[in-house]
């Protein structure tokens, strides 16, 4: 074995922890959450070094797949999986006439390690049954015992593997538990040969036996291709692949494939009844009327039509509140030490261009993006702890009804939501849609979800612009449920524009949801802690780079022809005479109709590149305009600017609120029209995006603008 890498694929139902074990074994930490279809994408690691044994025992790589019920794929993602397990579709029951030498690309993995709910065992062992029937090498680990062991039904590993025929350990993926012998399981476990194993048919499944004995006949009575084809016949009920495998199986008449698949889809459930007997478990379900647990008590309430609601509404908000009062002394601080670090610099290098670039350029750009990283932390947190909870699931089951009044499908639910963090794993979190209209739709609403993108702009308008002298209500609060309400007309947006969608590009039936219900789970802190420092990783590389690049250009761009003005390091740039200040100017025309001035239009024309060179270009803007060198906060600079021809303030509530709702529209992010047209094959759908979402950005800006002037607001 030594030299050639073992392929091994964590397969198995949906939220069972195959993630969770994968993460262990490689020591990498990929998101495990507590609702179905968490992984929407294969993901290939090596075996971690303290698993990795001697020098003799051979490379490991693990594939971490997306979960299945059955072998008989309805979505992209368990498409995914099934691939990972026996090649393309079709190449099973193609493979013994296809002339190619290898018609599969996904290599067939040497070991299946299938991971096994202990606490929900009943639905768990139909897939098992069906893996079996693959003829792979397979190692079955038996996830959340602790969970079993807890609700008084522990099972008996050797039981489980006497009547499964395979190595069968018991694991606790949370903790690592079983891990080590997973390991040395599934290193013996390719060394050894195996044939598949076809449940018995019954005493009257006569089709079953016919078509058997014709595989057999047709040569494939070796390896995962004849029980491929039986599979496949069994659970396509006669219709698609079925019906091609028909003629392959020595003609038989299709109505006896169809009977044959019925059979062998009972045969399989008889088999998975006689098991959990075996274990012990049909026994104690029969003699206890299952007790309501607390999860299912929570539910009364959580999925309650009215009191679920409000408890969702209330969850919401609380977020959103919490991300503007909680973040605040910390942003302070962030800011404060980019303030101490722009006047150390101009303090050593004394005045000039290169500490002009430094300072307004580079030093404002990145500060006035990092400022953010502590709501941005918040969010990731909240809506971390919601996925792991399980609270999330009783969202899209409670939401699900005012869903399908709109058409949609309750499966969209998750991947929109989701969609507040960042639109490219809400994307690919689509995947769990069967019907491809319906994905689609989902596709073009999730950008109209407001990302965290957005969040750096709506907190600078709201916090420079929304001010309160109230006493009565706290700074933070009012401005946290301005913010809800930009959140809130985002997420109405995406449903109208969804609702639209579905009656006009899309036009489909909607299936009903089926979603399970995941047992709620005391979240794990360390687990949504990691998730939120990578995507604050991930938030401070773009500003290291992307933003860092358009502001030295733009800085560019502002500073010639130079002439400064006043005292000070370097004097106040006039900005409005460079050449992108000129530029802008030009666009003028078409931004006072919202409200805007040609600084905030260098600010959008930044922030095509991505949404938060908006705020770090503002800042550069204002910065280099400054006469002094002591920087003023952005959001000041914003409320104190006055127009030159009234003497009034620029930036009104009503025309920060404009340019607000122009960004709760605008498509501009590059990476989500690359993911949509890789998600859907084609330039169509993202250029479809992008203009009609421009298009309705501005007239919505425009609409709220002059609306407001109308009723004469700002
Ligand atoms: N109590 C307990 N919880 C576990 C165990 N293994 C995983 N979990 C939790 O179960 C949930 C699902 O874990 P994942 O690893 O995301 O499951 P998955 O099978 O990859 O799920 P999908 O990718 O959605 O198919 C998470 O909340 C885990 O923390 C375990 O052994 N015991
Ligand atoms: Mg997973």
């Amino acid at each position: 074995m030594t030299g050639r890498v073992l392929l091994v694929a964590v397969a198995g139902n949906p939220n069972v922890g195959k993630t969770s074990l994968f993460n262990v074994l490689t020591g990498s930490r990929h998101q495990v959450g507590n609702y179905s279809g968490v992984t929407v994408e294969r993901r290939e690691g090596d075996l971690a070094r303290r698993f990795a044994g001697t020098a003799d025992d051979g490379p490991v790589r693990l594939v971490d797949l997306p979960g299945i019920y059955s072998l008989s794929p309805i979505s992209e993602d368990e498409t995914v999986a099934l691939e990972a397990l026996v090649g393309r579709p079709g190449a099973g029951a193609e493979a013994p006439t296809d002339p190619r030498p290898d018609p599969r690309p996904d290599p067939r993995p040497d070991v299946v390690l299938l991971v096994v709910d202990a606490s929900n065992l009943a639905r768990n062992l139909y897939l098992a049954l069906q893996v079996l029937e693959l003829g792979l090498p397979l190692v079955v680990a038996l996830n959340m015992v602790d969970v079993a062991r807890r609700a008084g039904l522990p099972v008996d590993p050797a039981t489980l593997r006497a009547e499964l025929g395979v190595p069968v350990i018991s694991t606790v993926a949370r903790t690592g538990e079983g891990a080590a012998e997973v390991v040395a399981a599934v290193r013996e476990a390719a060394a050894a040969t195996v044939a598949p194993v076809l449940v018995e048919p019954g005493p009257g499944d006569d089709a079953l036996r016919q078509v058997l004995a014709a595989a057999e006949r047709e040569g494939l009575a070796a390896g995962p291709a004849r029980s491929l084809v039986v599979a496949r016949a069994a659970d396509d009920d006669g219709e698609g692949p079925a019906a091609t495998a028909g003629p392959a199986l020595g003609g038989l008449p299709a109505a006896t494939v169809r009977q044959a698949a019925e059979q062998l889809v009972t045969a399989r459930y008889r088999r998975v009844e006689e098991i959990l007997e075996a274990v012990g478990h049909r026994a104690r379900v029969r003699d206890e009327a299952p007790a309501m647990g607390p999860s299912q008590r929570i539910d009364r309430v959580l999925t309650h039509r009215v009191w679920g609601l409000v408890a969702f509404v209330s969850v919401m908000a609380f977020i959103f509140v919490s991300i503007f009062s909680w973040a605040e002394p910390l942003m302070g601080l962030i800011e404060d030490a980019f303030g101490a670090l722009s006047a150390g610099v101009s303090e050593a290098l004394g005045p000039g261009l290169l500490t002009a670039l430094l300072t307004d350029g580079v030093i404002a750009g990145v500060g006035n993006v990092v400022v953010f990283v502590p709501q941005i932390a918040l969010l990731f947190l909240f809506l971390g702890l919601l996925e792991d909870s399980g609270y999330l699931a009783r969202a899209a089951f409670l939401l699900d009804r005012m869903m399908a009044r709109l058409g949609l499908h309750g499966r969209a639910f998750i991947p929109l939501l989701s969609g507040y963090a960042c639109a490219i794993p809400a994307i690919l979190g689509t995947r769990t849609i069967s019907s491809t209209k319906d994905r689609l739709v989902t596709i073009l609403m999730i950008p109209f979800m407001s990302c965290s993108a957005r969040l750096p702009i709506y907190t600078l308008v709201i916090g420079a612009l929304f001010v309160t002298d109230d006493p009565w209500i706290s700074e933070g609060v009012d401005q946290g449920l301005v913010l809800l309400g930009m959140y809130l007309l985002s997420t109405a947006s995406a449903l109208a524009m969804g609702f639209v969608y579905k009656r006009t590009i899309c036009k489909s039936p909607t299936p009903p949801l089926v979603l399970e219900l995941p047992p709620y789970r005391l979240p794990r802190l360390r687990d949504t802690l990691l998730v939120v420092f990578d995507r604050v990783k991930d938030f401070l590389k773009g500003a290291a780079t992307v933003i860092m690049a358009c502001t030295v250009v733009l800085w560019a761009l502002l500073s010639f022809p130079a002439e400064r003005t006043g005292a000070g390091q370097g004097g106040a740039v006039q900005v409005g005479e460079s050449y992108g200040g000129r530029a802008a100017q030009a666009l003028e025309p078409a931004l006072e109709p919202f409200g805007q001035d040609w600084r905030v239009g260098v600010g959008i024309i930044g922030s095509f590149a991505a949404r938060e060179v908006l705020v770090s270009t503002l800042g550069l803007v204002y910065g280099m305009e400054a006469a002094d060198d002591d920087p003023t906060a952005l959001g000041e600079a914003l409320r104190d600017q006055e127009d030159p021809a009234t003497g009034k303030p620029q930036h009104t509530p009503l025309s920060g609120l404009a340019l607000m709702v122009f960004f709760v529209y605008a498509c501009m992010c590059m990476s989500t029209l690359a993911v949509v047209r890789r998600e859907t094959g084609g330039w169509k759908w993202p250029v479809f995006m992008f203009v009609s979402m421009t298009g309705i950005a501005y007239v919505m800006a425009l609409l709220v603008y002059q609306g407001g002037r109308a009723l004469g607001l700002g």
